[in-house]
């Protein structure tokens, strides 16, 4: 099976490589192998219209393939949900991904946050070959550290603690988020409805 990822992220690709590389019927594909190929801008208000976006937008020129695609992001209890699906771009259109961790460490001290249990949130679309969306969710529960620690994963990784550990995301590496992140368990939930017969 052949099956195209609506992403331009590196970070999350590494990952999908790592846990699907047991798959040795599977071939991936991004949508970096298509020239001049460029998504619809992801301005939707949910992780489920951005995710519906991106996905769709790769499904146009690749219509009879398998394509998934995902939108996730970091909800701060103590921000009230932000920055969430503002969290690619949470410091500026064009910010790395240490300006946004900077910009939530910074926004956190200025209102004073006690609460900072967060959690991170996966939608993955899957458009099969003919046609069918199907739609799976991740979660991962967790607190923000008070400083970035660890050089591992990408994004917000650095300052997130899963529940239950006492390192960031960053020190606990790719390994760990393969078992247990929202994206991994949107990823298996896909692997199972695959698994249990899918359109061929
Ligand atoms: P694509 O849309 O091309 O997939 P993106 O980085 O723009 O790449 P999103 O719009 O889904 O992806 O934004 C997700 C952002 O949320 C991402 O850039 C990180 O800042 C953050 N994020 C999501 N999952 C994360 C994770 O596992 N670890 C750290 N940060 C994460």
């Amino acid at each position: 099976m052949e099956l195209w990822i609506a992403t331009g992220n590196a970070g999350k690709m590494k990952e999908f490589e790592i846990q699907l590389r047991e798959l040795a019927d599977l071939k991936l594909h991004t949508q970096s192998e298509i020239a001049g190929f460029s998504p619809r801008p992801e301005d939707g208000k949910t992780f489920l219209d951005n995710a519906r976006i991106k996905t769709k937008s790769l499904k146009a020129v690749r219509s009879k393939d398998w394509v998934m695609g995902e939108d996730s992001g970091l909800e701060v209890t103590g921000l009230g949900g932000l920055p969430g699906i503002h969290s690619a771009r949470y410091a500026g259109p064009k910010a790395s991904d240490s300006e946004n961790v900077a910009k939530l460490l910074k926004m956190m001290q200025i209102r004073a946050v006690s609460d900072r249990s967060a959690r991170f949130l996966c939608t993955m679309i899957v458009y099969t070959p003919d046609g069918q969306e199907w739609i799976f969710t991740g979660e991962m529960k967790g607190t923000i550290a008070k400083a970035a620690t660890g050089q591992l994963g990408f994004g917000y990784d650095p300052v997130f603690i899963p529940e239950g550990e006492t390192k960031t995301l960053a020190e606990l590496g790719p390994g760990y988020k393969v078992r247990l992140s929202h994206r991994s368990k949107a990823l298996k939930a896909f692997l199972e409805k695959l698994n249990e017969g899918a359109p061929a």
